[in-house]
Formats: C-alpha cells, structure tokens, sequence
C-alpha cells in the first residue's frame, strides 16, 4: 500500500496472507467464510506454483513476525481459479482457496480472525464513494521489498467512464473491473497487495467489493488501481463454495 496507515489486523480482520513454501509472501485474500479465502487467480500464474507448498495465514500484522496469540495458519486443500480468467487481460481475475488447519478445523472467530461480509447481487456504489483496501504489498512502486506491517488506506470509487478514457485505461477495464485512486493520487495499492480486499461501508457495515487486480504502476497521476468486481460473482461464489447467495430483501 503506497500512503495511508500502520493498522492492527483487529481493523481488516478479514485479511488473509498467502505463502508459497511457507517463506515467499505471494498475496493478500479476504476470509468471506470459515473455510473460504477469495484472493485473485493471477496469484497462481507462475508456473512453479504447487497446491501443496501454498499457506494461508489469519490474524497476521506483521509479514515476518509470528504471533502465536493471534495467528491461525492453514493449508490448502482447494485452489478454484475462475475458468475464465484471462492472463493477458486480467479479465476474471479471482479465486477460492479452501482452508484446513493441521487439526482440520476452518477458522475459528477471534478478535484478530472474523469474516466480511459479501455485497448483494450487482450492486454498485456511486463514483466518489469512499472505501478501504488493506495488504502488505510495496510502500512504493520502486520498493525493493515488501511491508513489514500491515497497512490500510482510503480510496475513492472511480467512473467507469472516467477510467475508461483515453487518459486513464482507455478499453483495458472490462465490465469485471472498477477503478478507485486518491484524488491527488498519492494513495493505491502496490505489488503485494494483490488478492487483498477493498472494502465498503454501507448502513454501517463493511462489505467485500473489489479485490486488488492490476494498475499502472502504483500512485501514479490517472493510473488508479483496478479492481475486480465482485458483486458480479456472487453466484460464481455460491456455486465453487456450496455457500448460500445471499440476495438482498
Ligand atoms: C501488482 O503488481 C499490482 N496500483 C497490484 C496493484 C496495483 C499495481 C500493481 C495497483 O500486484
């Protein structure tokens, strides 16, 4: 995350951390049920990556300090990537991971580990909303590493008509992606943050709407981070998971 803030995982307690190999941070994922991380496919693009090496952490503030209070850590037991995800156009660009911990269990509720909640069905939030995304990706686009700890920022929502001009995207953004920046652009997600959540509040609760997908570099002027909309998977949810849809009313 470029700009924003050092936060607790007690403020995104649905953030999810992913390893290869148990060292390697791979990305960020949001806990949308017990047993359910959503992250975004394009994590598991590189070829050497094996279900078996892969590890999912809850209720971690620091990427490389363990804390055995607050920390669950799981394996994988199910890697579903969109069937449509497109390499070259990011198009579909999330994912499933089932969890198991070495006892078997899902995760278990805490004050650092807790579930967000999912948007109903197709909605959308008008431009300018804000919202918040969260990850340990890179402070700056030039950085050589990752975020030692956990950071939160705020980003606006952004028109697709906006994003999709010339200026910005032109026809990159498909009808799966949204966009949000800062307005002056020093804010965004970075390498890292990928798979990571934006989250928006509605009525007073916080809601899953985008996971961190691409973007132009990170923070620069008309370049905002895009993300994939994930009110448009809901049934593609319920159907990999076996979860109820929730629809509104
Ligand atoms: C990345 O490389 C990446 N500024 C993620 C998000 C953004 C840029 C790059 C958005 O994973």
């Amino acid at each position: 995350i470029v700009g924003g803030s050092y936060k607790p995982i007690e403020s995104n307690p649905w953030l999810a951390t992913i390893f290869h190999k148990s060292r390697r941070y791979l990305c960020g994922g949001s806990l949308i049920a017990p047993c359910w991380v959503l992250t975004a496919a394009h994590c598991f693009s590189e070829s050497d990556i094996q279900l078996k090496h892969l590890s999912v952490f809850l209720g971690k503030s620091s990427l490389n300090d363990t804390d055995a209070d607050r920390e669950q850590k799981f394996t994988v037991e199910e890697l579903i990537l969109h069937h449509s995800f497109n390499e070259t156009t990011y198009n579909n660009d999330i994912a499933l991971l089932k969890i198991k911990s070495p006892t078997g269990q899902c995760a278990v509720k805490s004050s650092s580990v807790r579930t967000v909640c999912l948007p109903p069905s197709h909605t959308q939030l008008p431009a300018g909303f804000s919202c918040t995304i969260a990850g340990f990706g890179k402070e700056t686009q030039t950085s050589w590493h990752y975020s030692h700890r956990l950071k939160q920022a705020e980003v606006n929502l952004i028109s697709d008509a906006v994003c999709k001009s010339e200026l910005q995207y032109g026809n990159l953004i498909e009808v799966n992606m949204f966009c949000a920046g800062s307005p002056d652009w020093s804010t965004d997600a970075c390498e890292g943050d990928s798979g990571g959540p934006l989250v928006c509040e509605v009525s007073g609760r916080r809601f899953l709407f985008g996971v961190v997908s691409w973007g132009d570099g990170c923070a620069k002027v008309n370049k905002p981070g895009v993300y994939t909309q994930v009110t448009n998977y809901n049934k593609w949810i319920a159907n990999k998971t076996g979860l109820p849809e929730y629809t509104k009313g």
